[in-house]
């Protein structure tokens, strides 16, 4: 199957062409339909590297195995979909490192704000031990973890106001912006120290609660904001960069344990080759869907040095608070690894 790339824009970024799938045919190992769900939309980075996943398992099983990627959270939540997974009754998902804290509590520290200074810094922690033994530990929840990949650096969106400093956050009256945030004590914690009402709500209905004005803001990258079309229920963007969060790949043991070895192996590579194009395409998608945001409307604030490091201020308490419970050791090992990074 060719990859359709359904843009739904006017005109997409010169998104790089998938590499050519190589490789030979791998031996018959009997046939397998499997069936993944995603949340985001079919223009997102994460529909399109999923959908090269399949054309690779196709192409080198001969047709043996087949992928249907089934968007926008149609089968459920991050949560549901991992529990799903447990029970065998879907074969993978793709959720954000932030759902999946409840299974390997360690993943919290991708959730820690302005932990990665740089795409490449985080690049180097998701390709590290450190980061492989975080995949490692799903083993015994029922989930086989197969890769990390880029969902990326988060962006405050708003329907009330410009917002350039917590302050604004917290806003004049006694509450402050009710900002939705996904399922996660971390994130709750950073809206907190900055004085927002944080309100944790799965992603499939986040864009009601925003268009029902039952919530006044959320946090995403650029091309979740754009694909997701929220510029349509949002005014206003803050470039907060605050948490670069990693997507996790994940298949149901119950399946993988289905696999001969050999097909176990291609699922592996298709995986990293997959979330390989997925890092190239969200990070082409991040500036760009800043742009249409901008062209459509949103009226994004870019933040200066000194009004980072207002925000920077604001959440230490986070890590009072989360260090500890999350580990100190681990998170020095990963500052270590981002730091290293020129
Ligand atoms: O804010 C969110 O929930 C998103 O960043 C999601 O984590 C991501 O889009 C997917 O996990 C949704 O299924």
């Amino acid at each position: 199957a060719t990859l359709s790339l359904g843009m739904a824009h006017a005109q997409s970024p010169e998104l790089s062409d998938p590499p050519a799938i190589e490789g030979e045919v791998v031996a018959d190992h009997g046939s397998h339909t499997i069936r993944m769900g995603i949340g985001l939309s079919e223009t997102s980075p994460q529909y399109i590297s999923s959908r090269y996943f399949g054309d690779i398992l196709e192409q080198r099983t001969d047709g043996r195995i087949t992928v249907n990627v089934f968007p926008n959270s149609q089968l459920g939540d991050d949560v549901q979909m991992m529990e799903m997974l447990q029970t065998g009754t879907l074969d993978m998902t793709y959720p954000s490192s932030s759902a999946a804290t409840t299974y390997v509590s360690e993943l919290a520290a991708f959730d820690l704000p302005f932990l990665l200074p740089s795409r490449e810094a985080a690049i180097a922690v998701m390709h590290s031990e450190v980061a492989q033994g975080m995949l490692d530990a799903f083993e015994d929840t029922g989930i086989k973890a197969l890769t990390f990949s880029e969902n990326g650096y988060r962006q405050l969106s708003n329907s009330a106001r410009p917002v350039t400093s917590p302050q604004d956050v917290a806003g004049l009256d006694v509450r402050g912006l009710t900002v939705r945030t996904m399922e996660n004590p971390v994130h709750l914690a950073i809206w907190e120290a900055l004085g927002a009402n944080p309100t944790p709500m799965a992603f499939g209905e986040l864009f009601s609660a925003m268009e029902q004005g039952v919530v006044d803001g959320q946090e995403n990258p650029w091309s979740t904001i754009l694909t997701s079309n929220f510029n349509e229920v949002q005014d206003y963007g803050t470039e907060t960069r605050h948490v670069y969060t990693p997507f996790i790949m994940m298949m149901s043991e119950r399946t993988w344990n289905r696999l001969d070895p050999a097909y176990q192996a291609l699922v592996q590579e298709a995986a990293r080759q997959s979330a390989e194009y997925e890092i190239q395409l969200s990070a082409e998608y991040d500036d760009w869907s800043r742009s249409q945001l901008e062209e459509r409307g949103m009226q994004i604030t870019r933040l200066d040095d000194e009004q980072i490091a207002a925000f920077q201020e604001a959440v230490q308490p986070v890590y009072e608070e989360w260090s500890p419970r999350i580990g100190e050791d681990l998170i020095a090992e990963i500052q270590a690894i981002a730091n290293a990074v020129q």
